[in-house]
């Protein structure tokens, strides 16, 4: 229910914060524009799970419920998947991963072109910043902290810096541990930066912000792990892509690496890792436990 409620949030949220930018500006505009805006609309609202926004309300909620539901909140909610919105754009493309399909549709540069879809990805990373600059009555030194978490965690040290080890990888055979540290950048970052925004906007202190980082450590991890063995057993949502698209391009897997079994195993250490990390946490951090067994148990 949790689950839902967040992802009605943030599906709320996302055109009135990104259409608003589109409104304000298409009425000047050159259709040209338009079609740029519509790629961005395309990218952003054609549903996802909307993980990293409810890790963000719940991290915010376990620390802070007084702040859970501020609609400034939603700002870095939405903040967090234009991120995602456009790394999925950008990995889609021929230069990357070459998708035809994504969440069942076509991908952006299918369905535009692949011009747009470089500028599609590259407004939506733009916008996030902005939405983080814009965040209705926070202090600043609370929003330049948050603005430094997206961009570390989305920068060349996080997941450009993953995608760029997963490029260099194709074909080689990776050891587990460059495996982890491939995927701790490429989709732990971001998964880990959603916890810490929720936490950093709800004041967290240095020592609930380290507890909730290794929380956001280990379910970024699990994520990948739980990503890597339904590619494998070939979930209906993932039959729009290629399935097992990562195995025929001879990138490396979990499974590869450590069998089907050895996988599940490390995603549930993951998971109570995970738990651990929060354990002295109250009742108000339920959502996140929960959240993190929702990411181990996913079939999509
Ligand atoms: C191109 C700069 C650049 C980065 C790309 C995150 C990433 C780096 C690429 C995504 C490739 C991919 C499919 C990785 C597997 C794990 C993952 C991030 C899956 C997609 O995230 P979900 O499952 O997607 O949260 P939805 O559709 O639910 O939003």
């Amino acid at each position: 229910d949790y689950l839902r409620q967040c992802q009605q949030r943030i599906d709320d949220a996302l055109p009135r914060l990104i259409g608003k930018a589109a409104s304000e500006y298409a009425e000047h505009a050159a259709p040209h524009l338009e079609r740029l805006f519509e790629s961005i609309h395309y990218s952003t609202l054609n549903g996802g799970k909307r993980v990293r926004p409810v890790l963000v309300y719940a991290a915010a909620r376990a620390v802070n419920p007084g702040f859970a539901n501020d609609e400034a909140l939603d700002h870095v909610a939405a903040a967090v998947e234009c991120i995602h919105a456009y790394s999925l754009v950008h990995d889609d493309l021929p230069a990357m991963d070459d998708d035809d399909l994504r969440r069942g549709k076509p991908t952006c540069h299918i369905a535009f072109d692949e011009a747009t879809a470089i500028l599609a990805g590259d407004g939506l990373q733009s916008l996030a910043f902005e939405l983080l600059a814009s965040v209705p009555d926070l202090a600043d030194n609370r929003r330049l902290a948050l603005i430094r978490t997206l961009a570390a965690a989305s920068g060349p040290r996080g997941m450009v810096g993953g995608q760029a080890i997963d490029l260099g990888a194709v074909n080689q055979s990776p050891t587990l541990e460059t495996l982890e540290a491939m995927h701790q950048l490429k989709t732990g970052a971001l998964l880990r930066a959603a916890v810490r925004l929720g936490a950093q906007y709800a004041g967290a202190n240095n020592d609930q912000l380290r507890r909730l980082d290794d929380y956001g450590r280990a379910i970024g991890l699990a994520f990948q792990v739980q990503d890597d063995i339904l590619d494998i057993e070939g979930s209906t949502e993932k039959l729009g892509k290629t399935q097992g698209a990562d195995i025929a391009r001879n990138k490396p897997t979990y499974p590869a690496l450590l069998g089907l079994e050895g996988a599940k195993q490390r995603a549930q250490a993951l998971f109570e890792e995970a738990m651990a990390a929060i354990a002295n946490f109250d009742d108000q951090a339920q959502r996140l436990r929960e959240l993190a067994e929702f990411i181990v148990q996913r079939e999509h």
